[in-house]
């Protein structure tokens, strides 16, 4: 049956202010009827699930779910990426914002922002290495490859096509990314609702004692193979996965941080201009190494970024002074993080 457009109009409001009185004989009061209905689907006003238009009935919707951020086709954050499953800023079709929030604010899902300088990189089994990796379209097929389009020390990202697999490969010692709030992300992209299974015999990254890092990884199935009964290659002894402390090589070459990315002694006695300088055989550990103004406008009760915090000290006066605004105390600050 075809419904009147204006019925179906005041049947989909009533559904937003649920003040229809069960137009359709719908006897619990809150139903709203839809007696033009051809698919038999139950109408209580109360379930707004698939958003889809009854084709037996034009015109009218059967259920009907408010757009978030997440679902309504919009690039709200002009990353390039738009909606669930795209932008890795939604943690489902419910996200509200496209912007990646703190875990608390994103019902404890980790998000990411694209930054306008990340390189992502794309990769498919039925992707080609000689592509260039930087869309769907245009996919690499092995991991290993994909790591080497990344760049040390950005936040960049490598995306597994969702519902493939790939099986024993290792990205050694991979790469870092910029800071905590940008880190290089190896997740996962792609309509299918199956994480992507990774099948491994060793472990996928292994940092053998080199300490840069900011690695996110996200979205992905990680299998050590060879300790599945069910596989042809069980053996119940080989172990794999992540491997990010340790021993390590004792190898004072690798564990310096110059810009963001992995640098020899020889090149940060360059840069520093410390000739004389020597390193320990590997990392110290220090109390709170990732101190920062931002953590230091936090810790102060004055706002989470530098522009809050200078806000803040831009309102010092003779009248009202706080030495904890000064610039000596965010550098005491800082310093006793590496104690
Ligand atoms: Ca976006
Ligand atoms: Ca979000």
């Amino acid at each position: 049956m075809v419904k009147a457009t204006t019925t179906s109009f005041a049947l989909l409001f009533g559904l937003f202010f649920a003040a229809c009185g069960g137009g359709g004989g719908g006897s619990d009061g809150g139903d709203v009827g839809d007696a033009g209905a051809s698919d038999g689907a139950t109408r209580d006003g109360s379930v707004l699930t698939d958003g889809a238009v009854d084709s037996g009935d034009a015109g009218s919707v059967d259920a009907f779910v408010p757009p978030s951020e997440c679902t309504h086709g919009i690039d709200n954050d002009g990353d390039d990426y738009t909606d669930w499953q795209n932008d890795p800023g939604c943690f489902g079709p419910g996200d509200s914002t496209e912007a990646a929030l703190p875990r608390d604010q994103e019902h404890g899902f980790t998000t990411f922002d694209v930054g306008s300088d990340s390189v992502v990189v794309y990769v498919s089994q039925d992707g080609d290495d000689s592509a260039d990796g930087l869309s769907p379209e245009t996919a690499v097929q092995t991991l290993t490859h994909a790591a080497s389009l990344l760049r040390d020390g950005h936040g960049d990202f490598m995306l597994l096509k969702r519902g493939h697999t790939w099986r024993g490969e290792s990205l050694g010692r991979f790469l870092s990314g910029q800071d905590a709030a940008h880190p290089m992300v190896i997740s996962s992209y792609g309509d299918s609702m199956e994480l992507p299974p990774v099948e491994l015999d060793g472990n996928f990254i292994d940092h053998n004692g080199q300490a840069c890092s900011f690695v996110s990884v996200v979205g992905l199935h990680f299998v050590v193979y060879p300790k599945d009964p069910a596989d042809a290659a069980f053996d119940g002894a080989t172990d794999g996965g992540f491997r990010y402390v340790g021993g390590g090589s004792a190898d004072s070459s690798a564990w310096f941080c110059l810009n963001g990315s992995a640098a020899a002694l020889s090149d940060w006695q360059g840069a520093s201009g410390e000739a004389d300088a020597t390193a320990l055989p590997s990392p110290p550990s220090f109390t709170a190494p990732d101190r920062s103004v931002e953590t230091y406008a936090g810790s102060i009760g004055v706002g989470s970024t530098l522009p809050d915090f200078l806000a803040a000290a831009r309102l010092q006066s003779r009248l009202n002074w706080r030495d904890d605004l000064t610039a000596l105390a965010p550098n005491d600050y800082i310093r006793a993080g590496f104690e």
